[in-house]
């Protein structure tokens, strides 16, 4: 049966911003306080989509949350009706505002972990979402996520949405981020590819000094576990500490994986020969051939790739069988980075051709075209079964820039943050869009 990769892009939310929440992310803690374009933000996401929409790709929409996240101010003792909640977070703990109210979960690469059918116990397509338990803005998103899952995937018999894990440091787990998957067709049997940047329970493993390790081993195997996954199909690796120390937060900034090949860093993984023998050995008696494009040191160095996003792109197959590399626009400018691509496309490998998408505003948080999108491998079966409301069409593209237009500002800085009106507008367009893609009473203001 056909099977298809499907990317769900995450929507920009009305309230993105730069509040430099993200240490260990170079991008993050460097723009801080920067004013960001929110609306800017959501067209040149909504413009990606559209363009790998046209060019054939399937392609979805994953929604944003409500913020701020009044429920977690409450939580943490601040009272009140809701402005009075976010007057006094904004006098007492601005910093505390301004995780409540991030729109980070437009990086949908850490919405969940996805095993697609063909590679679980049970047959239907297992999704856990991220604890993202590194960082407090981020850790308030599943919840929400997993109730987003369950309206865009709501059939249990070819879908199964799981809880996030326990929401501690030792099952740390930051989703898709830190997983690919290797296949001879997305309807295969695959390799699953899980990547850590410590151990919780074991200290053998090494560790970043300076920057903090979001993923552990134990949340990998623990979403193996949940998938029903089988050992032939899964092969952990460690992310090298030092290039967590480099700005590398998440494995998708050091490589990316597509169909049977991995295009990474040469000093991406810690005994990476040893780990690029066992996919090859794993994914081969899955009856696929394993191609791995290693970029080294002296050609692209850990700055330059950490600074251009190089290998936070997106690797889509064609109809041709090649491969499409999708990059920021932040490649152009690294003079090494666009001269590796232009090497990368001629030299009669998997990949032959690559476009650059202006993401700007999301980049300057440290999220290029990868972090945007969560991958979902789906039989025509299920893809028929998903909430046909999500897909990505020219009518729904015209739909939500309108949307875009008529809700969100232009200009947010920190101090903007503190306006009780903010909440009100990000409501008005949350509960609008859940009409638009038809997913129900999502929203903790929506419920009773
Ligand atoms: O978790 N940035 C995000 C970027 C996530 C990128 N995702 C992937 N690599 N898949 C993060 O660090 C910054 C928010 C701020 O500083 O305002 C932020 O959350």
């Amino acid at each position: 049966m056909n099977a298809y990769e499907v990317n769900f892009d995450g929507l920009v939310g009305p309230t993105h911003n730069y509040s430099g929440l993200s240490f260990g992310n170079v991008a993050s803690t460097s723009n801080v306080s920067a004013a960001s374009n929110p609306r800017l933000a959501a067209r040149q996401g909504l413009a990606k989509m559209k363009a790998l929409h046209d060019a054939g790709f399937k392609q979805g929409v994953l929604a944003p949350q409500e913020r701020p996240d009044v429920a977690s101010l409450r939580r943490i003792g601040f009272a009140g009706s809701d402005a009075d909640v976010i007057a006094r977070a904004a006098r007492e703990a601005p910093h505390i505002l301004a995780a409540a109210s991030s729109a980070s979960c437009m990086w949908t690469a850490n919405a969940a972990t996805v095993s697609p059918s063909a590679d679980t116990a049970d047959g239907r397509a297992h999704f856990t979402p991220a604890n993202l338990n590194n960082k407090f803005h981020r850790s308030i998103e599943h919840p929400v996520t997993e109730r987003i899952l369950r309206a865009m995937f709501a059939d249990e018999s070819r879908f199964a949405v799981h809880e996030a894990l326990p929401a501690q440091m030792h099952f740390g787990d930051e989703g898709a981020a830190n997983h690919t998957r290797f296949c001879a067709d997305y309807g295969a049997p695959g390799v699953e590819f899980f990547v850590f940047g410590a151990a919780a329970f074991d200290s053998r493993y090494p560790k970043p000094a300076r920057f903090p390790a979001r993923q552990t081993l134990e949340a990998s195997q623990a979403v193996a576990r949940l998938h029903g996954l089988s050992e032939a199909g899964v092969v952990y690796a460690q992310q090298d500490p030092d290039t967590i120390d480099a700005g590398v937060f998440h494995n998708d900034v050091i490589s990316v994986g597509n169909r049977n090949v991995l295009f990474h860093h040469q000093r991406a993984f810690l005994n990476q020969a040893d780990v690029l023998a066992e996919i090859d050995r794993k994914l081969a008696a899955r009856g696929g051939s394993f191609v791995a494009i290693e970029v080294p040191q002296a050609e692209v160095t850990l700055e330059q790739a950490v600074r251009s996003y190089l290998f936070n792109s997106q690797l889509l197959s064609k109809a041709d069988g090649k491969m499409l590399i999708v990059v920021p626009e932040e490649c152009r400018h690294i003079e090494p980075v666009w001269n590796y691509l232009q090497r990368l496309i001629a030299s009669g490998g998997p990949v032959d051709e690559a476009r650059v998408f202006d993401l700007k505003q999301s980049m300057q948080n440290g999220g290029g075209p990868a972090c945007l999108r969560l991958r979902v491998a789906l039989t025509e079966a299920e893809l028929a079964a998903v909430n046909p409301s999500v897909m990505m069409s020219d009518a729904l593209f015209a739909t939500l820039n309108d949307w875009v237009d008529r809700h969100y500002r232009d200009r947010l800085t920190t101090a903007d943050l503190a306006d009780p009106q903010l909440l009100l507008e990000c409501r008005a367009a949350l509960d609008e869009l859940t009409g638009i893609l038809g997913l129900g009473a999502v929203y903790p203001f929506q419920r009773p």
